[in-house]
């Protein structure tokens, strides 16, 4: 007769090598700008079971999990050696969370982690907790990872358990195994989430999109995506950042705003992916936006439609914290096909799939926010006037 930890043991491994090998499932796009798809490629349930349970039937005889995983989320992503690499926020029930990374031979389904968890080196400054790799394949000839390095507010007051800071944690690697830890990048506008490595030079430095702020939570002064550069990157520091995509207010930015992956390179231009928060009666809502850069300035916003690219729709908008989507991760396919990671409330990952021409014709074509209700109005009033002759 089975034993317990036999027959649950079966039972979980079956369920877990099912979910591994779904087929996703392209979904019909109504705007025509993206499509989504029927299944997350990342949910908590597949987070391997070598690193949930323990194997041995003596010290695990009801096959229990031992370390459970609560949400997969907010996705570093690159194309390496033909396959399609997520750099994983994993969170555990202990609320700390790790980068881990997952492979997949398209980048639509098939997502399997790799055998362990990324190690991260520690500065002399422990962090308390990592999240939201931006990676950048640099011209200099590495990989980097920045990160969000999250630690207690030593000057909160006794009794504040929940102050933090939040610095920008750099690492870097040549084969995504081995990680070297850089110190934080100093920038001197305060606390840093969001902040992502531009993947070329420019005059001759390092330079990074910022997300300046005056407190872990409240942005305060701090006033939209930053830029900035840095002689060096083994110790980064900018001395001036500037803003150049403001919070603004009544958009889908009038909160905080936040440039999500490495800019991608068009022949009109390069293209941002960037989060938009505002704040509503049931709390803050995050939306994911587009716009385009100048092609010798990537620093110089020349297009940005108006409101978001991608809102929280259907089941996206529950989850541990509900109506967000997110994204720090996208790759663009030699075939100019766009696969767009983003996560919904901070819960579980999903792809998303557009092309360069179409976020292209997107961002040349679409009107601007004009930041008044009757202006808006007038912008539809010419739409429906040039469709008369096509109606
Ligand atoms: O909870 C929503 C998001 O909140 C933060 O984003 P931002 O820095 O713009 O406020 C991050 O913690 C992010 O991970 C999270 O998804």
């Amino acid at each position: 007769m089975s034993t317990i930890f036999e027959t649950r043991k079966e039972a979980i491994e079956k369920l877990h090598s099912e979910l591994l090998v779904r087929k996703n499932e392209e979904l019909f796009s109504v705007n025509g700008i993206y499509c989504r798809f029927k299944y997350p490629v990342l949910t908590r349930d597949h987070a391997p079971l070598h690193w949930r349970f323990d194997f041995n039937p003596k010290t695990n005889p009801f096959f229990m999990e031992r370390i459970g995983i609560n949400a997969t989320f907010n996705s570093g992503a690159i194309k390496w050696n033909g396959k399609y690499l997520l750099v994983v926020r994993v969170e555990g029930n202990d609320r700390k969370s790790f980068f881990a990374i997952a492979e997949s031979p398209n980048g639509i389904d098939n997502f399997k982690f790799w055998d362990r968890p990324i190690t991260i080196p520690q500065t002399d400054n422990w962090e308390t907790n990592v999240y939201d790799m931006r990676l950048t394949a640099h011209e200099d000839g590495w990989v980097y990872g920045v990160f969000c390095a999250e630690r207690k507010d030593t000057d909160a007051p006794d009794g504040d358990t929940s102050s933090a800071t939040a610095a920008a944690g750099i690492v870097r690697t040549k084969d995504l195994i081995s990680w070297e830890r850089l110190p934080d990048l100093i920038s001197h506008g305060g606390q840093q989430r969001n902040v992502v490595l531009f993947e070329k030079f420019v005059d001759g430095k390092y330079a990074f999109f910022t997300r300046p702020q005056d407190g872990f939570i409240d942005t305060g002064k701090g006033g939209g995506i930053g830029w900035g550069l840095s002689e060096t990157i083994e110790n980064a520091e900018i001395p001036n950042e500037e803003i150049i995509d403001p919070k603004t207010y009544h958009t889908v930015y009038e909160v905080k705003n936040g440039l999500g992956p490495h800019p991608i390179k068009t022949a009109k231009g390069w293209l941002h992916l960037c989060h938009g928060v505002r704040n509503t009666a049931a709390g803050l809502r995050y939306v994911l936006y587009v716009c385009m850069a100048d092609l010798n300035d990537v620093s110089k916003i020349t297009h940005k439609p108006h409101g978001h690219f991608i809102a929280p729709l259907g089941g996206e908008r529950l989850g541990d914290v509900s109506n967000v989507v997110f994204s720090n991760g996208w790759i663009a396919d030699d075939d100019g096909t766009i696969l767009i990671y983003y996560a919904s409330s901070d819960t579980r990952l999903h792809v998303a799939k557009t092309s360069i021409d179409q976020l292209v014709d997107y961002c040349l074509n679409t009107p601007s926010d004009e930041l008044y209700s009757h202006l808006s109005v007038q912008t539809i009033n010419k739409l429906i006037d040039n469709n008369q002759k096509f109606l």
